[in-house]
């Protein structure tokens, strides 16, 4: 039985791996979340209190930060500030917990000596051509585009700084776009979804022409708990399984499948310095640690995700009203 802490585990990912974590091992669970506007208890709320705790707290609270990591093995560093669109209205935030909080972690992870893994994002590479050929490996240069991506990127380089100068026994992940059940109403696929619900229309975008690479949740997860038993310390892995889809595309398929028009949708503003393109090499993960993702079949993770969305309305209904004028302000 392995002590896990898992920081920003309220949020949509690190919710999804405290379930993955509970179902499929027997860890022990301390979450450390702020519960920040996109941290929801509710989200760990039917999972067992023997196996997992909540820690209301921020990772930028040396004195705390430095108490937890006392009582535990091992932990796994989720929490941020995440949408893109918040970092293009208020950068502020993503410096304080991006930078200044995993600096705090690893400060303590060097103190401690504990195990250390740095959940991170494919944004950090920037943005690839509809038809270039090369998808992002672990050596592609950083080159980040949103002050949501060039945190996430620097605080990458203070693990792997850590890392060198001060022995932290830390690994990294850079995974492409999560979908699946907990995700907040802010991000693409769950506003389009509670759009229709709600009998809103879906907003795309500009033309929708840019391409995400999709992975369900449940399989960033199994990735990441591969990582944490097989993983080599001071490496970085990218994690991803082969879902490039459009937005357009996507959009279409929600409509679809939720029985409307898949024309259905509106046009609105343009995203500031849009990043065109992700895409995930993942050879490294599969070859060397023998990785593989369980959800091949997007449409279906799609229609189980609306199912949920629908099923779980209470969860979503006391964010969406905020978020809808958020982006209305913007002609989004
Ligand atoms: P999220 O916004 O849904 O959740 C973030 C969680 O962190 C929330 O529970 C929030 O309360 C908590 N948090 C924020 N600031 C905190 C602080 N100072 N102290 C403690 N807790 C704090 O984000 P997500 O989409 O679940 O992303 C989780 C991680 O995965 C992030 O590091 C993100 O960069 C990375 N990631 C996300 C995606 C994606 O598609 N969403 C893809 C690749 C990587
Ligand atoms: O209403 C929308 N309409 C739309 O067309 C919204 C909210 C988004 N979009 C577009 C923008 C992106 O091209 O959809 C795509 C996905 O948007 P987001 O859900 O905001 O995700 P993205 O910006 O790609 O970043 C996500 O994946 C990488 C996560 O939010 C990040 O935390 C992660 O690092």
């Amino acid at each position: 039985m392995t002590r896990l802490l898992v920081t920003g585990g309220a949020g949509f990912i690190g919710s999804n791996f405290v379930h993955h974590v509970v179902e499929n091992t027997d860890h022990e669970v301390t979450v450390l979340d702020k519960l920040t506007y996109a941290g929801n208890p509710a989200s760990l709320a039917d999972l067992p209190s023997n196996r997992v705790r909540l820690v209301v707290g921020d990772i930028a609270d040396a004195e705390l930060v430095d108490e937890l990591f006392g009582q535990v093995d091992q932990v796994v560093h989720y929490a941020a500030e995440s949408h893109n669109d918040n970092s293009l209205h208020d950068p502020r935030p993503f410096l304080d917990t991006n930078i200044v909080g995993t600096y705090t972690l690893l400060e303590a992870a060097r103190r401690h000596g504990t195990r250390f893994h740095h959940i991170s994002t494919d944004e950090v590479y920037g943005d690839l051509e509809l038809d270039d050929p090369q998808r992002f490996t672990e050596s592609t240069p950083y080159n980040p585009s949103s002050p949501y991506s060039s945190t996430k990127a620097g605080s990458d380089l203070l693990v792997r700084a850590w890392v060198r100068s001060f022995g932290v026994q830390a690994t990294i992940s850079n995974c492409s776009n999560n979908y699946g059940p907990y995700q907040h109403v802010e991000k693409f696929i769950p506003r389009q979804i509670t759009n229709v619900i709600r009998g809103i229309r879906p907003k795309l975008y500009g033309a929708g022409e840019n391409v995400r690479d999709w992975i369900h949740a449940d399989d960033h997860s199994s990735a990441v708990l591969t990582v944490l038993e097989k993983g080599e310390i001071g490496q970085t892995y990218l994690i991803g399984a082969e879902g490039e889809k459009n937005n357009r595309e996507v959009i279409e398929l929600i409509l679809s499948l939720m029985g409307q028009s898949p024309d259905a949708y509106d046009h609105v503003t343009d995203r500031a310095g849009h990043d065109l393109r992700y895409a995930i090499d993942a050879t490294r993960l599969r070859t060397e640690l023998g990785w593989k993702p369980a959800f091949q079949d997007f449409e279906a993770g799609l229609a189980a995700t609306i199912h949920w969305y629908t099923q779980n309305e209470e969860w979503w209904a006391p964010a969406k009203a905020g978020v809808e004028a958020f982006y209305a302000a913007k002609g989004q």
